[in-house]
């Protein structure tokens, strides 16, 4: 049916954006028969890295030796008292808290944690992926796989049956970012491989890595990279990149994965919260893709500074698909204004934003926020074209949606959703 008023179009749009169900392409976030790798509840939520470094800012005196100390719920309790009662919760991380607990039914008026707290003592974790993943719309949740993780590997091991709403992604910093020391766990699982690259070992990572697809069935192979990633250069990341990573990639026809502009640890006493970002060069992005257009790139890049120039990359290369506002760009005005940029240069062909959930929860916050934010975008490109006298239907409108909320990936995968 085509839409006649503007009223009507911008209602249809926010309405569908709301609406339509999602394919979350980068979580932290895992299936129920991975037991404690899925986390989820209020303590969890509270203690989000995320909100670890906003918790020191306001805390000058406080060790961090002390924090590590604590117990998760004392951990939870310091970081309540802190960012949500002595101050106000307007950080993006802190207002996800807010929108979750107000999604879940409580009363976030009464600012009362023990309440929250108990609700979740009683609860299932199956039923409450249930729960999450309903109110969210998320309908697949693609997770972060490490083979390098003992624990996981032995789920992996135990081939238990995977909730088809979870699909796997192959995560392999180690092999790329700390060779040497990750070059002795390939030892330890059975590949023959040497710290100084020589044998077999080139042959032995792609062994390894095949043998990670065959198990996972990963979507896609993924690495974060530093901000002072180069390409070409002479160097073990980029010989495991060229000879390893690339043909597996053409072969098992995946896309590799490049999150790109992380500085790592630059405050170790933070632990997670301890990284940072970093400028990156385009250059290295634009000859990588441009040298293998036989196989498929994914990527996203943390520093804002980086965005424009990877959506022109993008325009060049059809190989490179970009995707989400990652980490620190996860903010309403960051995806408003990358959002609008992205739409302008490359269409609908991008996926304008993944969540990267470390807790269950917090599917619901993110999505919300990032909805909102979407579709007010939409609503202006919609308008635009409304005010220049072009009319949609409103198939139409759900066919744009469904295309930057899963469709695009999908296809650029080159696989049927599995949820549709
Ligand atoms: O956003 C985050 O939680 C980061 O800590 C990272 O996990 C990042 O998203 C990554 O995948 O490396
Ligand atoms: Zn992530």
């Amino acid at each position: 049916m085509t839409i006649q008023s503007k009223e009507q179009l911008l209602s249809f749009v926010s309405e569908t954006v709301k609406t339509t169900p999602v394919t979350d392409i980068h979580t932290h976030l895992f299936a129920e028969s991975f037991g404690d790798l899925l986390l989820w509840g209020v303590d969890e939520l509270l203690t989000y890295h995320y909100l670890i470094a906003e918790t020191f800012r306001f805390r000058p005196d406080l060790s961090y030796d002390v924090f590590w100390q604590m117990s998760k719920q004392e951990q939870a309790d310091l970081i309540w008292q802190t960012l949500f009662i002595e101050h106000t919760p307007y950080s993006e991380a802190c207002r996800g808290v807010i929108t979750v607990l107000n999604r879940l039914g409580f009363d976030v008026s009464k600012r009362d944690l023990e309440e929250y707290r108990a609700y979740f003592r009683n609860v299932k974790a199956s039923d409450y992926i249930d729960r999450i993943l309903g109110l969210a719309k998320v309908k697949t949740v693609v997770m972060t796989n490490d083979p390098f993780d003992a624990y996981e590997r032995g789920i992996w091991d135990q081939g238990e049956s995977v909730d088809s709403r979870f699909l796997a992604a192959l995560r392999i910093d180690p092999l790329l970012n700390l060779w040497d020391t990750s070059w002795s766990k390939l030892v330890e699982q059975g590949y023959r491989v040497n710290p100084d690259l020589s044998g077999d070992t080139i042959a032995e990572i792609r062994r390894f890595l095949k043998d990670w697809i065959a198990r996972m069935n990963p979507l896609y192979m993924a690495v974060s990279l530093p901000n002072d990633f180069a390409y070409p250069e002479d160097s073990v990341r980029v010989r495991i990149i060229d000879e390893c990573i690339i043909p597996v990639a053409r072969e098992a026809d995946i896309p590799f994965a490049m999150m790109i502009g992380v500085k790592r640890k630059v405050n170790p006493s933070l632990k997670d919260a301890g990284d940072s970002v970093g400028k990156s060069d385009i250059g290295t992005v634009e000859r990588i893709v441009s040298k293998y257009q036989d196989v498929k790139f994914l990527v996203t890049m943390l520093s804002r500074e980086n965005q424009h120039e990877l959506a022109v990359t993008a325009r060049k290369n059809r190989n490179l698909l970009v995707f989400g506002c990652w980490w620190f760009l996860n903010n309403p005005s960051l995806i408003e204004e990358i959002t609008r940029m992205r739409l302008e240069l490359l269409g609908g062909s991008i996926i304008p934003q993944h969540s990267d959930c470390r807790i269950l929860d917090q599917l619901l916050y993110k999505w919300d926020h990032s909805r909102g934010i979407i579709a007010k975008v939409l609503c202006d490109k919609y308008g635009d074209l409304f005010d220049a006298g072009w009319r949609v239907t409103e198939e139409e409108i759900r066919r744009d949606v469904e295309d930057l909320l899963g469709g695009v990936f999908w296809k650029f995968l080159g696989k049927p959703d599995p949820a549709a």
